[in-house]
């Protein structure tokens, strides 16, 4: 397999759905299904925050989040934990700054997908170096989905990124919902990446069309 191709990574990244088991309303496995039938084109699993499970029983649930995925042929991205990631064949692997450095997980991971948060421009530049496909700029604005999340920075981070010749594709994160996609988008933001606006939703099936309506009417 080859590295996937920055067009291709820019369509996967439109409307992007992180979720871990502290953060749905419903079961797992519900919220990801309807989140794919709403219209979702990437997934990250983010087993993370007070309550997460480990171990064999997040190995478990990345297994059928997985299977999910893989079904509905919706790329299956693990976030932070390499190992689980391989022992699985995830698609692809997404870090923080303050995970391994991209460098070795990029050896580590081969052509599989590698996200790399950013926060900065210094940041963006190094994930490129580095050899990440995409990477996730943000916060966007606040989010309550993040215990350690930095300052929220608008879309104009984007923008900025953007201007100083960051052409890689870029996914904006944090308190994005179907109202303020548009704007993220028209920031130069390939897609966009949310956990609660899906996660949170009384109908992850009709929170993620409406996503996807804003993103889509906004490229
Ligand atoms: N990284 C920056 S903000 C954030 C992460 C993981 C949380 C995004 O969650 P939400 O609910 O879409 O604001
Ligand atoms: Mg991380």
């Amino acid at each position: 397999m080859a590295r996937i191709a920055s067009e291709e990574m820019k369509q996967r990244l439109k409307v992007y759905f992180i979720m871990g088991s502290v953060n749905c309303k419903k079961p797992p496995l519900e919220a990801l299904t309807e989140a794919i039938d709403g219209g979702i084109t990437l997934f990250q699993f983010r087993e993370k925050g007070s309550g997460a499970l480990v171990g064999e029983q997040k190995y478990e649930l990345a297994k059928q989040l997985q299977a999910i995925c893989q079904k509905r042929g919706i790329p299956f991205i693990v976030n932070d934990d390499v190992e689980l990631a391989l022992a699985i064949d995830a698609d692809g692997v997404h870090i923080g700054q303050d995970d391994e450095d991209a460098r070795i997980v990029r050896e580590k991971i081969g052509d599989k997908i590698l996200g790399v948060s950013a926060h900065n421009l210094e940041e963006a530049q190094a994930a490129v170096a580095a050899g990440a496909d995409y990477i996730g700029v943000g916060p966007i604005y606040p989010t309550k989905s993040k215990a350690d999340a930095k300052q929220a920075q608008g879309p104009g981070i984007i923008r900025l990124l953007r201007d100083h010749g960051i052409a890689i594709p870029i996914v904006g994160i944090g308190g994005i919902t179907a109202e303020n996609a548009g704007e993220v988008m028209s920031a130069g933001a390939d897609g966009v990446s949310v956990i609660s606006a899906i996660a949170s939703a009384s109908s992850p099936l009709l929170a993620t069309k409406q996503l996807a309506q804003a993103v889509f009417n906004n490229e």
